[in-house]
């Protein structure tokens, strides 16, 4: 057995459900459990392992945050039920990238905190907090479905930006699962991250009687709603762009009573700002008006909105040919990679998914690519260290 599938297999059953996703949300105890495992594997190596005061943990292979520091890492959060490369991938095969690569090499391994968004609702919060893309304050009071703020997820008010210590990295990269299926060879680069974002979308009607309300006096906001989920498909499907409601609440969500609100989050995502833009604004203008026919009214609020992120193309380049001129390519993928992209010269590797699937139980990468995939990361810190 390769080291990657015994280190793999001591992770696989961390947060798994009986779907064969996992669960393994931002400071649960699935996810406490992987950071301990990420401190165990840093002791092994006699790494000192720190955390930032925003809930991400980093192991040092010399003085925390010395100038000339190439970072590597992850994520160890996922979606509900998704799969168990998407983050974690990237922390196992930093460890065993980390020990093919000279000891003499200042090489730091990171977990992020929160990338998916899955628990407080915005991506990428740690690296966000770490690089003052979001305030303190504003993160701390993030709430959720329970009703637990992410301060008292932490135990603390986040400590937010620390520009110095970015500043002193030299690069970062992100070794990631490929979310797609454009990769024929076992490792890519990244060239971009698509704009994408989030858009809670509040449909208001009035409640009532399943039974007795007749048809004609009924202000229904799942019907808008509805009419919106088919608006959005249809415009992606005109302008090339992606977008999908994967969340609903309801209220009251009882089967016989009318809903007073329903509210679904659009994802969306295109390869320019401008067919984002075209998207959202065609969808929020059509259903607007479709409210107004239903009686019900519509509210947008933006969350977490991310512009197109153009890695390094020097870096991509370089780090390409020196794996053997592997594909460069973009992904509509958010990553913690894209955050630090604005501080620091940043990479990313993707590993070959042969299901192409993501964020489902689906998702997978055959144990010779990740070996691939960690040779290549080693190559890479090897370089850049
Ligand atoms: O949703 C995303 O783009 C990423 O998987 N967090
Ligand atoms: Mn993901
Ligand atoms: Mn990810
Ligand atoms: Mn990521």
């Amino acid at each position: 057995m390769s080291d990657f599938t015994d280190l793999w297999n001591e992770i696989a059953p961390i947060g798994r459900a009986d779907s064969g996703g996992y669960l393994r949300y931002a400071l649960t105890e699935p996810e406490l459990t992987l950071r301990d495992w990420f401190r165990t594997q840093a002791a092994r190596r006699d790494m000192l392992v720190t955390d930032d005061g925003n809930g991400n943990l980093f192991a040092w292979r010399g003085e925390p945050w010395a100038p000339g520091t190439v970072l590597t890492g992850s994520h160890f959060d996922s979606v509900p039920h998704g799969g168990g490369y998407d983050g974690p991938l990237g922390i196992v095969s930093a460890f065993l990238a980390a020990d093919r690569v000279a000891k003499s090499r200042s090489i730091a391994i990171a977990a992020f905190c929160e990338e998916e968004g899955g628990r407080f609702g915005v991506p990428c919060l740690g690296s966000r907090l770490l690089t003052g893309a979001i305030a303190p304050q504003q993160a701390g009071a993030l709430k959720d479905r329970d009703g637990i703020s992410f301060a008292e997820a932490l135990g603390k008010t986040p400590d937010g930006a620390q520009p110095a210590r970015i500043g002193n990295l030299k690069a970062f990269v992100e070794l990631h699962v490929e979310q797609g299926r454009a990769l024929e060879t076992p490792v890519g680069v990244a060239s971009a991250i698509w704009p994408h974002g989030r858009w809670r979308m509040d449909f208001a009607g009035v409640g009532d009687h399943a039974g007795t309300t007749r048809m004609t006096d009924r202000h229904d906001p799942m019907l808008t709603f509805a009419f919106a989920v088919l608006a959005a498909n249809k415009e992606a499907r005109l302008t090339g762009a992606h977008a999908t409601v994967g969340r609903v609440q309801v209220e009251p969500n009882a089967t016989n009573a009318i809903p007073s609100l329903v509210r679904g989050w659009l994802d969306a995502r295109a390869a320019d700002t401008g067919t984002l833009d075209q998207l959202v604004d065609g969808v929020v203008r059509k259903v607007t008006e479709r409210a107004g026919r239903d009686g019900t009214s519509l509210t947008v609020t933006p969350e977490s909105v991310t512009d197109e992120v153009a890695f390094d193309e020097a870096l991509a380049k370089q780090l390409a040919a020196r794996l053997g001129n592997v594909p460069i390519l973009p992904t509509g993928a958010g990553h913690d990679a894209g955050v630090l992209s604005a501080h620091v010269p940043t990479a990313m590797l993707f590993v070959r998914n042969p299901t192409g699937v993501s964020h489902s139980p689906a998702e997978h990468a055959t144990d010779e690519d990740c070996e691939a995939g960690i040779e290549a990361l080693a190559a890479v810190l090897e370089e850049l260290s």
